[in-house]
């Protein structure tokens, strides 16, 4: 009992405290030929997750504002990159826009823009969880001492059944 507190506790907290380091368009990385509409589909963004851009040298990563994104325009970048494996941290929660800088890439789909949310969003209750989230699967020490006796009684329940049948 004392392990699946221990355990449950585990669970709540480590969606929060593991970091995720996303590559942009997985295996086929930062390229012409991606769908980066369709590649943020279905993630979820946090803060302290990581964006990893995979290119060849006639890529880079712009990180852009949303205007920019939206008109592919690559004049004036917050944040310019072209070293080919760049880590992108995110740091801030709200909407971020990258595009590539190449003529013509970002036109024919090569730009990224993602929301990124806060690591606590989607557990809110953290901060009390330690010591409340034992309540509901029973009260401690007690709880465990029940669970040794049920299972003592049906490991005996069963082995009787067993002998008879
Ligand atoms: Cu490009």
């Amino acid at each position: 009992m004392a392990l699946a507190a221990s355990l449950l506790v585990l669970l709540l907290v480590t969606p929060a405290a593991y970091a995720v380091q996303y590559t942009v368009g997985d295996s086929a990385g930062w390229t012409t030929t991606g769908d980066y509409t369709s590649w943020v589909q279905g993630k979820t963004f946090t803060v302290g997750d990581t964006l990893l851009f995979s290119y060849d040298g006639s890529h880079g990563v712009e990180e852009v504002t949303k205007s920019d994104y939206d008109n592919c325009n690559t004049g004036n970048s917050l944040k310019s990159y072209s070293d080919g494996n760049t880590v992108i941290a995110l740091s801030n929660t709200g909407p971020m826009y990258f595009i590539c800088p190449t003529i013509g890439h970002c036109a024919g789909g090569m730009k990224l823009a993602i929301n990124v949310v806060a690591a606590s969003g989607n557990s809110p209750s953290n901060p009390s969880s330690p010591s409340g989230s034992t309540t509901p699967s029973g009260s401690g020490a007690p709880g465990s001492m029940n669970g040794g006796l049920m299972l003592g009684f049906w490991l005996v329940l069963g082995a009787v059944l067993a002998i008879t049948s």
